[in-house]
Formats: structure tokens, sequence, C-alpha cells
């Protein structure tokens, strides 16, 4: 394969989640979601940003579907908000909510842009947070499997491609452990970490009942993912001894072995049981059975990686860390290492899933420090070499028989970026948050460039 040409059915996309885009969070019958109340309290998001109004999406969701077409994307990524369909997150169905997904459903359909729906984006219902503390609870799991079956009711004649939940450890482990900064809604320090273990355990257990509300009530063949955000380690050089190094540290670098191995292969690691012992989740007969859903395909999340190398130590490697000055992006995790995405692939492709498993890069991207210039341009050029040199990593990916089979670029447009508010971007579109104007950066014309040629230009 020269000059970096994916296969002619790669599926390319841009990514956006409901709470970072909609606003309108009191029209339609919607109710607070853990997000809205988390925000409004003064102190936890940046300059005392909400999401109020964010990209006022729910209203010009027309202009911004023109925008996709312009760019020539065919698959679009959106998540859907639970406390506009269940506004109590319990009891009634809103017809009002399922109605705005409806439109927005029709008119990707219109220009012929296939719909991938996240059913949770960490907009958690603020009513259940209240009434049993959301995540803590078992019951969430349930709750959120009826809110899903209600979901696929209204909207799976439109949708038939489905993600259940994204990046557990976003709205468990860092909503429950105050310790993670900047910490995430709802913004909590449990007990013990055997506690925020729970809140993960239980997330799984409502990715498991999901997948299987999701293919009771759909009326058509669909297909089920989850996203999650893997902590991808990087060998420091290819050598075999490093190379190995880093496919063994794979489970035990961040909560992989906590997160995907149980949702791929049933089983939470041995290495992560034993490095949590007294820490581990209380986990009921059956669970794993349920967790461990039949899956048609794996969005993984990849922004960064960490390096590993063999090491004369007991465990036989270690992780490396940043040195003083290492090139970021503008976020204080956003280092740039782009062959993650490449090693990402590989490690679940050779450690826990088959090689058969479609993937998909559900997220990529970073926030860049955009400016309008005066000739009202925003010339990114920084995100277009940080987007190439990714997607040159994915291409590698796919050159090597490795299952990857599309790109959704994080994200279309600038948006709420939660703890951080307003002050970071990554769109490919830039938002003007006093007009509302969107104006696309000279990042959507490269990424539209490389859809049109179906390759890293
Ligand atoms: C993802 N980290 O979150 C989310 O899915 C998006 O909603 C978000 O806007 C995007 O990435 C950019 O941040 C992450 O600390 C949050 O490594 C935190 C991390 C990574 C991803």
């Amino acid at each position: 394969m020269i000059m970096y040409k994916f296969p002619e059915d790669f599926c390319w996309g841009t990514a956006t989640a409901a709470y970072q885009i909609e606003g309108a969070y009191r029209e339609g019958r919607r109710k607070p979601s853990v997000w809205d109340t988390f925000s409004a309290t003064s102190g936890k998001v940046l300059n005392g940003d909400t999401g109020a109004v964010a990209c006022d999406h729910y209203h010009r969701y027309k202009a911004d579907v023109q925008l996709m077409a312009q760019l020539g994307i065919k698959h679009y990524r959106f998540s859907i908000a639970w406390t506009r369909i269940i506004p109590d997150g319990r009891g009634t169905v809103n017809e009002e909510g399922i109605d705005f997904y409806k439109r927005l459903v029709d008119c990707l359909h219109e220009y012929g842009i296939t719909p991938h729906a996240t059913l949770f984006h960490w907009d958690s219902p603020q009513a259940l947070e209240d009434l049993y503390g959301s995540w803590q609870s078992r019951q969430m799991a349930y709750d959120y499997a009826d809110y899903v079956t209600a979901v696929v009711r209204g909207l799976g004649d439109r949708i038939t491609h489905w993600m259940t939940l994204n990046e557990i450890p976003c709205f468990t482990h860092m909503s429950y452990d105050v310790k993670h900064k900047p910490p995430h809604a709802p913004g909590k320090q449990v007990r013990s970490r055997k506690e925020v273990w729970q809140t993960s355990h239980h997330a799984l257990l409502a990715h498991g009942l999901g997948c299987q509300a999701i293919r009771a009530a759909s009326p058509v063949p669909c297909q089920v993912a989850l996203v999650d955000n893997i902590s991808v380690t990087v060998p420091i050089n290819e050598s075999p001894v490093n190379v190995a190094a880093a496919k063994n540290a794979f489970h035990s670098c961040g909560q992989n072995g906590g997160i995907i191995f149980p949702a791929l292969t049933g089983a939470y690691s041995s290495t992560m049981l034993d490095n949590l012992k007294k820490d581990a989740p209380d986990i009921q007969p059956g669970d794993l059975e349920i967790i461990h859903q039949p899956l048609d395909s794996l969005g993984l999340n990849i922004y960064t990686g960490t390096y590993v190398r063999a090491a004369d130590n007991e465990l036989g490697y270690e992780f490396l860390n940043f040195p003083k000055g290492y090139p970021q992006m503008h976020m204080p995790w956003l280092n740039i290492l782009p062959e993650s995405i490449y090693w990402g692939i590989r490690h679940i492709s050779e450690t826990v899933g088959r090689n058969d498993l479609p993937v998909y890069i559900t997220e990529s991207g970073c926030a860049a420090q955009d400016e309008v210039n005066a000739t009202g341009e925003v010339l990114d050029t920084d995100r277009i070499m940080y987007l190439r040199q990714h997607l040159k990593s994915a291409h590698r990916a796919v050159s090597e028989g490795y299952p990857l089979k599309g790109y959704f670029l994080w994200s279309l447009m600038d948006n709420f970026e939660w703890a951080w508010g307003y002050s970071r971007r990554f769109g490919i579109v830039y938002v003007d948050y006093e007009t509302q104007k969107r104006i696309p950066k000279a990042s959507f014309e490269w990424y539209a460039e490389c859809i049109r040629q179906n390759r890293v230009v």
C-alpha cells in the first residue's frame, strides 16, 4: 500500500457527545444530569462554565449536519442524553426527547451519513444520583438497561449502530475518587478503593445488560459495541524484548485489566485482582457472564500512551516517565505519542481481542490554542500535524492486517470540555461562543481532503 491509502470501505467520521454540544438544558422536558449540577457548583469547572447552552446544537443541528456533509464524512458518532429520554432516570419515557433524536437522525440520513449512537456519555440523571448515588448502586445498571430499551424502541428503526457506554473509568474512577485531577461529576470521594472499583463493576454490568436490551428491543439486525479508553503501552523501541514488555504491561496499565479484560474475556485480569486484593469489587454469581457479551465491534478512544521497556525486575517491564519538556498538545495529559494508535489496536488484538473483532477508533484528536486571525481563518497547523501522525499510525495497523475499520475524529466542533469548560478546543470547526458562529479550521479542509482521497495526505 503506497501513500497511506485506506481500504475502499474504511469509515471516516467525527464524534461528539450530548452534554458537550447540545445546550438547551431545560428544553423538551429534559431534567438535570450530574454534569448540570456539578458545573453549576462554584469551583468545579474552570471559569464557572456549564453546558447550559454549549454549542446550541439542539437548535442548530441542521446546520451542523450540513457541515458534516461539507466535510464528506459518511459516519457520525454522537450520544443520546438519558435525561432527555427519561428525565427522572427511571419511569416515564419522554416522547419529546425521542423526537429530538428522530429529527437529528433523519437529517443525517438525508445527507447519507450513518448514525452511530453512544447511549451514555457521562451524563447520569441527577435524580438517580440523589436517589441511590448512581454508579455506587447496582440498581443503576438495571435502570440503565430500561433506559436503553426505551431508546431502542423509539429509535431502533433509524439507528443500527449502538455503543453502550463511553469510557467507563472517566465516569466512575474519575468521578467517585476525587484524587483524580480534575475530578468529573458528581465529584465524590467514596470511602475506599474497593468502592471505586465497585462503581466501575456496576458500569460493566450496565454494559452487559445494555447489550442484551439493545438486541432484545431492536426491530432490525444491529451492531453493538463498547467504547473504552484503553491505556496504551508503547515499546520504547521495537526490539523483540521491548515489544514483549509492552504487551505484558498492557493488562496492568491504567484500568485495562479491570475494564476491557472482563468485557472481552469474562474475567478481570489476574494481575489486576492480585494488585487490588481487598480492594477488588464484590462480584455476584453470574455477573461476569452478563458482562461478557458478544460484541460486533470495539470502539477505542486513543489520545496518548505510556512508554514501556523491558526491565530486570520481577515483572520484566517498567513504565517510563515522560521527561520534563516532552511535547504536549493543549492538555496536561496530552503527550504526543502517535504510535499509541497502532499499539493500542495491536495489543487488543493480541491480548484480549480476536483478530476478527472489528475495531474502530471512536475518538482521536487534540486540543490546540486556536485563534481566529485577521482574515477570519483558524490556521491550526499543529492539529493537522497531530492528526496526520495519528492517521499514519492507524494506517500502519490496517496495512499489517489488524481489523481497524474506521476512524472518528474528536471532535467535529469545539465544545464543553468537561472540567476544563470552554478553555480547551478540540474541534476541527471553531465555535465562537458569543455568536455561535462556526468557522471550519484549516484541519477541517485537510481532513476533508483525506476523506476525498481515502488516504493520509
Ligand atoms: C474523552 N485523560 O475524555 C471523552 O470521551 C470526550 O468526551 C472528551 O472531550 C475527550 O476525550 C477529550 O478530553 C478523556 O485524562 C478525558 O487521559 C480524560 C482523559 C482522556 C480522555
